[in-house]
């Protein structure tokens, strides 16, 4: 049975507390766009509840605190739904979620198509808190719920062919005004090379903050690669397919000189426009906090290096 949509079960006392929420943030100096949301109350309710245990999987849970949630919900990159960061937000609640399928394709021993509880029972629900690093030189801390990915290219039987993964996010013209700008190619696409996305870090989320992703943050299910810029971690997953050669990405074909098929974190590797050695961390002391020294890998070095070891990470930004 599909989940109830947030908008049919959020309750009137939801809404009360998380005002009184939003006023006692009011105090912390929240960053740009995020101030204005949350001194309108605008965006969306609480979602449904998606409990989840701790993971104990090393590295999975930075004790740095987790940005707020009305940050993380908040201020968003999601192209389909514009360029701004409050356009998903205020748009992505258009996306229809249920029924939703995921086909599962490629170079694969078994082609699969799983729905929404499909996805949900496919491993024990995890809560792992991960630094995200934006390419743009932002950052957050966002307590996921999900699994391991791999669990779900298990159930596939990958054959011994497939070198690459790719990631196809829906491309629907009916509820993403985005895609009538040309900004990217549609659907968006991401991709991994199969070692990076069979490794346990690697993670499929279905939630945040203990409830289903909003919308806006990519549902009902999306990739987030803790140790790659944020935009290798694909939204509103459809089609998850095998293949042999290096896929061609959203923003490597747009860009291919300014962003890689990598996209590792790495504070030594500028973008062509800007350094990526520091970051600012949003909801963090606002626009005069110190910005963070930005760690090789997102700090995620010692669970990931050795997947590099004896690449040239210039090269192979
Ligand atoms: N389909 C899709 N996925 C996407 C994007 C996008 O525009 N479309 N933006 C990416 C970028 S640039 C970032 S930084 C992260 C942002 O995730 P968040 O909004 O949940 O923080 O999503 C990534 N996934
Ligand atoms: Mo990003």
């Amino acid at each position: 049975m599909a989940a109830p949509l947030p908008s049919e079960i959020t309750p009137p006392q939801v809404w009360a507390s998380r005002r009184a929420w939003l006023r006692r943030l009011g105090a912390v100096a929240l960053w740009g766009s995020g101030a204005s949301m949350a001194a309108q109350g605008a965006g969306p309710g609480r979602q449904p509840p998606l409990p989840a245990q701790p993971s104990a999987l090393p590295g999975a849970r930075t004790p740095e605190a987790p940005t707020p949630y009305e940050l993380v919900t908040g201020y968003n990159n999601f192209y389909e739904f514009g360029t701004d960061k409050e356009d998903p937000a205020r748009l992505a609640g258009r996306m229809k979620l249920r029924p939703w399928t995921v086909q599962i394709d490629g170079l694969v021993a078994k082609p699969l198509t799983l729905d929404w509880d499909d996805l949900r029972r496919l491993a024990p629900l995890e809560e792992r808190i991960y630094r995200l690093r934006c390419v743009e030189g932002w950052s957050m801390v966002i307590p996921w719920v999900g699994y391991s990915l791999q669990h779900l290219i298990e159930r596939a039987q990958p054959l011994g062919s497939a070198r690459y993964v790719e990631f196809h996010s829906l491309a629907d013209r009916d509820t993403m005004p985005g895609l009538r700008s040309s900004v990217l190619l549609w659907p968006y696409v991401e991709g991994l090379r199969m070692d990076e996305a069979r490794h346990p870090l690697t993670l499929l989320a279905l939630g945040l903050y203990g409830e289903l992703l909003p919308p806006q943050n990519g549902a009902p299910l999306r990739v987030v690669v803790p140790w790659k810029y944020g935009f290798k971690s694909a939204k509103s997953i459809v089609r998850v397919r095998f293949v042999d050669k290096q896929p061609a990405t959203a923003w490597n074909v747009a860009a291919p000189h300014e962003y890689g098929f990598y996209a590792n974190v790495n504070p030594d590797v500028p973008h062509p426009r800007w350094s990526q050695a520091t970051e600012r961390r949003l909801g963090q002391g606002g626009l005069w906090a110190p910005r963070l020294k930005t760690q090789l890998f997102n700090g995620y070095a010692e669970q990931v290096g050795q997947l590099y070891a004896g690449m040239d990470l210039r090269r192979w930004y």
